[in-house]
């Protein structure tokens, strides 16, 4: 098959299905659209629970990470930053956090051509078993107020201005812990974080639903996270992580209200089966509905980073090659990306004055379930000058037979 020549038909096509105007612009959306990986999915972190494997040639530190990192960024052309986890990243016994290890990362990075992005303090390591913001010990709170505290300000000095929390806090059975206490300590620690985070640091806030707490989590649903980022300030928002809602959720109702209330609003994207599995992201079809409100929303690819949401992948691989699973990942979310813009939204607009309610779903769905998008994302990639298939150049490159070599 000539792949050009595949990709100049299928536009062609896509053309006389959409309009020019609606491919060309998905077409300007992949090439600007900026997603932040995730230092952890480099690393010797997941495996899942049985067998202990993880993954061969795994980066060993965050030095290993970056360059991990900075190699997908050169195969994607999307991928400039790296999120870290301060007690994973620039600490060395996983306990207290060090500053200088952050400034010699910074430089590291820079080096290699990406920079860092979003900071995450780590409130479940080291002795947190009974909580971290909403711990009955005052000393334990303490402790990750000032992580926190220092989140903001590597975020301000050496990250993208983007600080993201979540936390492990909440419980295993009725009776075990007082939830509204709780709630309490957490809201009470929070403002003293915030108050000492420069204010032009973007705070977001996650929730879960489930896990560790089995019985209840401090900060299960988008609502709580609301409320909590409401109590902060004008800097604080909310951050969604697909695999943190029961089954069934609609994300993208979720995703609508908040930009209806103009809420700051960032992602981790991941795919989930079973529960919080972390699995790379697959262009299914709620991944494009949720693209589709982010577009209608204007929270993407908008240049105003005040009004833009922050985008990150957040995943772990068990038996998969890491680089395969990232690189799926970030061509799915091209692919959701394309299939948003590509909605037809006035047409179903007046299908929906007219009440009727199967020609819009059909509409609807022409764009987000039924066309092939490729073309778009291939031919983004190539007037952008990065490789057209990341993972078969990946392959190609001999990177993985090095790392598995060298990283023994
Ligand atoms: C928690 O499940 C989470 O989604 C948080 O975002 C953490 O930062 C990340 O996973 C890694 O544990
Ligand atoms: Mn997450």
């Amino acid at each position: 098959m000539n792949l050009e020549k595949w990709i100049e038909n299928g536009i062609e096509q896509l053309k006389e299905e959409f309009g020019e105007e609606k491919v060309e612009k998905a077409i300007e959306y992949i090439k600007n659209f900026e997603v932040e990986v995730p230092s952890w999915v480099f690393g010797n972190f997941g495996g899942g629970r049985f067998g202990n494997y993880t993954p061969p040639g795994f980066a060993r530190n965050i030095y290993e990470k970056i360059d991990d990192a900075s190699l997908v960024h050169k195969l994607t052309g999307c991928t400039p930053r790296i999120a870290t986890h301060i007690l994973w990243d620039f600490s060395k016994d996983g306990y207290e956090p060090e500053y200088k290890l952050v400034e010699d990362v910074y430089n590291y990075a820079k080096q290699k051509g990406i920079s860092l992005g979003a900071i995450n303090p780590t409130y479940f390591l080291g002795g947190s078993y009974r909580g971290s913001f909403t711990a009955i010990e005052k000393e334990t709170r303490k402790r990750y107020i000032e992580q926190t505290i220092f989140g903001g300000e590597i975020a301000k000095k050496y990250g993208n201005k983007l600080l993201t929390l979540w936390f492990p806090d909440g419980s295993l059975y009725p009776g075990q812990i007082e939830i509204r206490e709780a709630y309490e300590r957490m809201k009470e620690s929070l403002i003293e974080s915030y108050k000492k985070i420069p204010k032009d640091v973007k705070v977001l806030i996650e929730y879960k639903v489930f896990e560790p707490g089995t019985y209840s989590t401090t900060i299960p649903d988008w609502g709580t996270s609301y409320v909590l980022a409401k109590n902060l300030g004008e800097n604080a928002g909310v951050l969604i992580d697909l695999g943190h809602h029961w089954h069934g959720t609609n994300i993208e109702q979720i995703v609508s209200i908040l930009i209806a209330e103009k809420v700051l609003g960032g992602f981790h994207f991941n795919t989930k089966y079973a529960a919080d599995d972390d699995h790379a992201v697959e262009p299914n079809l709620q991944m494009a509905r949720i693209f589709y409100e982010l577009v209608k929303g204007e929270v993407i690819c908008n240049k105003e980073r005040i009004k833009n949401w922050e985008y990150m992948i957040d995943q772990a691989c068990g038996r998969e090659n890491r680089f395969h699973a990232i690189l799926h990942s970030i061509d799915s979310l091209q692919i959701s990306l394309a299939k948003g813009v590509l909605v037809d939204i006035e047409k179903i607009k007046e299908l929906q004055e007219r009440d009727e309610i199967i020609l819009a779903n059909r509409t609807f769905n022409s764009a987000i379930s039924l066309c092939d998008v490729r073309p778009i994302v291939l031919k983004a990639r190539l007037e952008k000058n990065v490789p057209i298939d990341p993972i078969g150049e990946y392959i190609k490159s001999g990177y993985q037979e090095k790392i598995e070599k060298e990283r023994k």
